[in-house]
């Protein structure tokens, strides 16, 4: 066996952590007693808020799946299985936080404020990147990103600014520095996969945000699979090690237990914002789902672990612990109805939005007019127009 290996074996891991059992039972693991105080003063007014938000998105995902097939998007990216810890940690952000996605966080997107609308423009071609994302609707959630651990950096340097200028400000006298550290009052959020963990990019994040102190909190969804390249290809001890490595307060959680992703993400977040430094979570869920649309998981995984993984539903798992709580077939009536009907909009909608001008895709790749740039615009004007031609002269 080698060294690695050995390390590995040797340190005993906590268990995740977790409130709600696979059944939806409040059961929490014992590593969860130490964060239990975070849930105080949630109601069951936000959990079935939760529960909604999960059940909507679902909906939403199902839809654009079928808008793919249908030939009306380019590809798909579904999210099924994992809204569990994405509405838990969206709901532990505050307004003034950062969010900085991977491309497969549709229940944070929503709960931050983005319209299902915007989510598609992306995948159907009509859209840069889909969003406003200086419009303060939108959350302070940023875009898509499909080059693996680019937004990590983004997030890192992101939150670099906001502790710099919260430095500036307590230098001008404007801000109490406090005895830990600088108190930013606002932190920011990363998203990526287990794959992506491997990436140059998402390590040497880690490294600025442990080396400046940042209010940085990196999530990891350790969905088990990167595309078809299991988890255990990629490292030889948990992830969220990786990130103790760096000096990073860290830890795993149950990923399809909202309450937990809720009460862990409330921690860190505020940490982060009280200037006592970064943090990592490792929410350990599952890809129910495809990759994306261009994607065959039957070519690469089993279906007893898709089985496992299905029996901890974490919209099933919300449910049941509603329903534990007096909520009545009622509520769960209307939620699905209203998530019929949101979906149904959204197609309609997608539908019938004109397609985008075609010059604005030369217009975004330099702020000033460049002679390359405009050679293909003159291209692509005459070969669009030779069509015209064509059909004028056979008519
Ligand atoms: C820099 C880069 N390399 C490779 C790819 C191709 N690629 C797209 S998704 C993916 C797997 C990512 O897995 P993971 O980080 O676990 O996220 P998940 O898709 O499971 O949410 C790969 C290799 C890419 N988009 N960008
Ligand atoms: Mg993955």
């Amino acid at each position: 066996m080698s060294q690695t290996q050995q390390l590995a074996v040797d340190m005993v891991d906590p268990e995740p952590i977790r409130f709600l059992n696979a059944e939806g039972r409040y059961s929490p693991s014992s590593s969860a007693a130490d964060y239990a105080a975070e849930l105080d003063g949630v109601g069951i007014e936000e959990y079935k808020q939760w529960y909604r938000d999960m059940v909507e998105t679902r909906a939403f995902d199902t839809e654009a799946t079928h808008l793919q097939r249908q030939g009306q998007l380019a590809l798909w990216v579904p999210s099924i299985g994992q809204e569990g810890c994405q509405v838990g940690l969206a709901h532990a952000a505050e307004p003034q936080d950062h969010v900085f996605p991977a491309y497969r966080e549709h229940t944070v997107a929503k709960v931050r404020g983005v319209d299902f609308i915007d989510m598609l423009k992306l995948f159907r071609g009509f859209s840069h990147g889909g969003w406003d994302v200086t419009d303060p609707k939108n959350g302070n959630f940023h875009l898509y990103t499909l080059v693996l651990a680019a937004q990590t950096q983004h997030a890192s340097g992101y939150a670099l600014g906001q502790l710099l200028d919260a430095k500036a400000r307590a230098a001008a006298g404007t801000l109490d520095a406090g005895e830990a550290g600088i108190a930013t009052g606002e932190a920011t959020m990363a998203f990526y996969g287990d794959g992506t963990s491997s990436q140059g990019d998402a390590n040497e994040s880690m490294i600025f945000a442990a080396s400046y102190q940042t209010p940085a909190v990196f999530v990891v969804q350790n969905n088990g699979w990167a595309i078809s390249v299991p988890v255990e290809r990629q490292s030889r001890t948990p992830l969220y090690r990786r990130a103790l490595g760096f000096g990073i307060r860290a830890v795993q959680i149950d990923g399809n237990d909202p309450l937990a992703a809720f009460a862990v993400g409330r921690r860190f977040l505020r940490l982060a914002r009280d200037g006592q430094g970064p943090g990592y979570i490792e929410a350990l869920t599952y890809r129910i789902g495809a990759h994306t649309t261009s994607d065959d998981p039957t070519r690469y995984r089993e279906n007893a672990e898709l089985e496992a993984w299905r029996e901890r539903d974490p919209v099933e798992r919300m449910a049941a612990y509603l329903r534990e709580q007096g909520v009545d077939d009622a509520f769960f009536a209307e939620v699905a109805a209203e998530a019929d009907r949101k979906a149904k909009l959204v197609r309609d909608e997608i539908l019938q939005l004109p397609p985008p001008d075609a010059d604005a895709m030369f217009a975004n790749v330099y702020s000033e007019a460049h002679p390359r740039i405009e050679e293909q615009r003159v291209w692509l004007e005459r070969y669009e127009s030779s069509f015209e031609t064509n059909q004028e002269m056979q008519g």
